[in-house]
């Protein structure tokens, strides 16, 4: 009954609050949050409740508290020069009591109510599939079951079965939030973060990153593909090919698609500076740098054993008069099982069309 009431409130106080900005409602989800994404998750219900509970705990103590200060401002002012005050009293322990004890008992139900999701989240179900995240400025990669290599930005995921995602960073703290499932987890170096979600509405919703973690954290986001469980079955059988590991065997064109997931955050293709020199123009070229095994200044071309040089050791060739680029390079050195020989020959196979 609290929650419908609650709820009503909600529905309503756009148009009481709002002045005139529009709500983000979706049309097929009437009880959704006017200031919350959609549900899509078995947390959000229980958590928009919480939300909008201590939304209007701040609403009646706010008003509440304003309209006490002003009546008091009006009816207590000093009205003469020579007015002694109204009252001598230092204090009154029946308004105290009550000051402090409503209060512990209002934030004793939040904890309580935040204490019980928060353990509801904590703790996977023992049949969830099993996912991995890996982080890194500035991509997520995910490994789906059944498939042993990762794939950048896109995570596929069956509805209304839960999902365990087990998560590290190989560089700097990140966190990995998806809005519309109200999960939220730090990610870091070193360590194994886990998070669990059960998604209840096939769609597409954003991922993000939620801890500054360097110049182009912004663009560290992607998406989560929420399918049905028959497709998601027939990805497993291999009836259809899972869209994690959709190649089309054509070189060139698959090396685009895996330049786009793993280098295109530092590296353009149309001569724009990123965080590593443009690709474009490059192939082919030659260029002063400074080889750190040997300390030697030399010309380097951009050939194939460059890029694979560069993918593996990229912190053996420093490219000179440039020091943005010097050591350490932010390039972080790719091991095998995210940048497989095979891919660095597709990125290869792009790399030269793009004289
Ligand atoms: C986090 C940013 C970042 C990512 C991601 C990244 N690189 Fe780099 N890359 C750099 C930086 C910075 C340099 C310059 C390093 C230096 O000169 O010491 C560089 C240099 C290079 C060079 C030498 C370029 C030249 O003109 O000398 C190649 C080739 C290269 N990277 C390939 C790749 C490939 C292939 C990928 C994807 C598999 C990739 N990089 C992903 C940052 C990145
Ligand atoms: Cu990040």
């Amino acid at each position: 009954m609290i929650t419908s009431a609650l709820h009503w409130a909600g529905a309503h106080a756009p148009a009481l609050l709002s002045l005139g900005v529009p709500a983000a409602q979706d049309p097929q989800k009437p009880d959704q949050h006017w200031q919350l994404p959609v549900k899509a998750s078995s947390f959000a219900t229980e958590h928009d409740q919480l939300y909008t509970f201590v939304e209007w705990i701040n609403y009646v103590f706010f008003f509440g508290i304003m309209a006490v200060l002003f009546y008091s401002v009006v009816r207590y002012r000093r009205r003469r020069e020579d007015q002694p005050p109204a009252s001598t009293s230092t204090h009154n322990t029946a308004m105290e009591v009550t000051w402090t004890v409503i209060p512990l008992i209002v934030v004793m139900v939040i904890f309580a109510l935040g204490w019980k999701g928060y353990a509801e989240m904590s703790l996977a179900p023992g049949d969830s599939l099993q996912f991995e995240v890996s982080a890194r400025r500035w991509e997520w990669s995910f490994k789906h079951p059944g498939h042993d290599e990762f794939y950048t930005r896109e995570l596929w995921v069956p509805v209304n079965r839960p999902c365990q995602l087990t998560m590290s960073s190989r560089d700097v703290l990140h966190s990995f939030y998806i809005p519309a499932f109200r999960v939220k987890r730090d990610v870091l170096p070193g360590r194994y973060q886990t998070l669990w979600f059960k998604p209840t509405m096939v769609g597409d919703y954003h991922i993000f990153c939620t801890e500054y973690c360097g110049d182009q954290h912004s663009l560290m986001i992607g998406t989560v593909h929420v399918v049905t469980e028959a497709e998601w079955d027939a990805f497993m059988s291999g009836a259809k090919q899972p869209p994690w590991n959709a190649w089309t065997g054509d070189a060139a064109v698959d090396g685009k698609k895996f330049y786009q997931q793993k280098c295109s955050s530092c590296h353009s293709t149309d001569g724009s500076p990123g965080t590593g020199p443009s690709f474009k123009g490059s192939w082919g070229t030659t260029k002063p740098v400074l080889d750190t095994a040997t300390g030697q200044d030399v010309q380097m071309a951009f050939d194939e054993a460059y890029v694979r040089m560069s993918v593996r050791d990229p912190n053996r060739h420093i490219a000179k008069g440039d020091p943005k680029y010097g050591p350490p390079s932010p390039m972080t050195k790719f091991s095998t099982s995210e940048v497989p020989d095979e891919r660095i020959e597709w990125i290869i196979a792009f790399l030269k069309t793009l004289k």
